[in-house]
């Protein structure tokens, strides 16, 4: 599917360094170094009542992890998809009255607008989940032979038991969740821990058999349709090279989405999912997460059809921590739009006679954000650098261009 237009990067005097993560699975900070080519898999939205702050954040917080690996001088190979077909796509086509179909399509260029206005760097594939029906058939087939799935009546579930005897990955492996709270969360995030006939009540499904007024595509399996973690199994390991190096999203995906995603995977092709596992915490908004479901959205065009710059929001995004939970609120906003005016003043007067060096806040940034994408730490440099009244240089306006995506010149 088409993705969107690459931002410009420009490249810098001298290289970064790999940058230090935060892994879920082993609950520490790693290094995200791949031997050559870095490879990233970021969920990508269920198109409707996109795009909203929160999703803003989580794909501008791995769009600085891939802007680090850039500079440190990796081949980066990035992957995301769009889950165009599911449940809530599906329910919220039904109660507007819209084709399901026409709604994904709407909403995801929306999305692309807002990606490209962020100046968010586009994945290499961007992958519809309904471009890949036949290979995810094809994989639950798989499974279904090697004794690692299994039917319900007309759906197929995932043996989450003979997936952890037979295959690199054990239940629990990403998520280091306790079991109680794998069934809550089940419960909360589209499982079905209750159906009768299952044989682990966490077993996510995997193929859902045709039923009437629901969409439904022929298969190796008959008619049907995929389960949702199976489907980024399927197009991570399709498009990459196993283990990837990052699988990311928001922390909302930590479980049951990234674990069955990492089960799945491991349980297809014998190889770990990734090396690591990386998590955006949630935005609020006016006390709760920011959702759908609940409908308290800061829409991304809605600020930019108020006149908004864009740049602005990235700023405001960018000075809290990706790792962390935070409120949006129209104050962030306007200490960004402050922030924004005192740095484009500070541009304006750079000194672009010296314009190859690297200078001593590009190293200074650089090594900010080389340890867990601290992009808060890295704004807070630059303020410092501006308010100390240290000049700019074309290296430093370059620096902020292509490691914070700023564009001051
Ligand atoms: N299509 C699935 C992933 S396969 C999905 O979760 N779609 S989504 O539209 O609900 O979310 C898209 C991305 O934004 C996911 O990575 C999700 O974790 C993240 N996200 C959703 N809500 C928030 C929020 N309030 N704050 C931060 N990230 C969020
Ligand atoms: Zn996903």
């Amino acid at each position: 599917m088409k993705s969107w237009n690459r931002p410009g990067v420009p490249a810098l005097p001298g290289a970064g360094t790999a940058p230090r993560l935060w892994d879920t699975a082993t609950a520490a900070k790693v290094e995200a170094k791949p031997l050559s080519t870095a490879s990233l898999y970021v969920c990508g939205i269920t198109p409707y009542d996109a795009t909203h702050l929160g999703h803003a954040a989580t794909y501008l917080a791995y769009d600085g992890l891939i802007r680090l690996w850039m500079d440190a001088g990796y081949d980066v190979r990035y992957v995301q998809n769009t889950t165009d077909v599911d449940d809530p796509l599906l329910e919220r086509a039904t109660a507007t009255g819209v084709d399901w179909r026409e709604l994904a399509a709407q909403q995801t260029d929306l999305f692309r607008g807002d990606m490209e206005a962020l100046s968010i760097i586009p994945p290499d594939n961007y992958v519809a989940v309904t471009e890949m029906i036949e290979p995810t058939a094809e994989a639950v087939k798989l499974l279904l032979d090697r004794g690692i799935a299994y039917y319900v009546d007309t759906d197929i579930y995932f043996d989450s038991a003979a997936a952890s005897l037979s295959s690199p990955w054990t239940l629990g492996d990403e998520s280091r969740m306790d079991r109680a709270t794998m069934l809550e969360l089940s419960e909360q995030r589209g499982g079905d821990p209750e159906r009768v006939g299952k044989r682990d009540a966490l077993d996510p499904l995997l193929w859902r058999g045709a039923r009437d007024g629901d969409p439904s595509w022929d298969s190796v399996l008959g008619a049907g349709r995929p389960g949702w973690h199976i489907e980024c199994a399927v197009i991570a390991e399709t498009h990459l090279e196993l283990p990837i190096t990052v699988q990311a999203g928001g922390s909302d995906l930590i479980f049951p989405h990234h674990e069955f995603s990492a089960g799945h995977a491991a349980a297809i092709t014998g190889s770990h999912l990734a090396l690591s596992y990386s998590h955006a915490g949630l935005v609020g908004y006016q006390g709760e997460k920011m959702s759908k479901s609940l409908g308290n959205l800061v829409l991304v065009s809605r600020l930019t059809a108020d006149g908004v710059d864009p740049r602005a929001i990235r700023l405001a995004l960018l000075a809290q921590h990706y790792r962390n939970d935070w409120e949006w609120t129209d104050d962030l906003l306007k200490a960004a739009q402050q922030r924004l005016t005192r740095w484009l003043g500070w541009a304006l007067d750079a000194d672009t006679s010296q314009d190859t060096m690297a200078t001593a806040l590009l190293e200074r940034v650089r090594a900010i954000v080389a340890d867990d994408l601290n992009f808060p730490g890295a704004v807070t440099a630059i303020d410092d650098a501006i308010e100390s009244g240290v000049r700019a240089t074309a290296v430093d306006v370059a620096a902020v261009d292509a490691l914070l995506g700023i564009r001051l010149a």
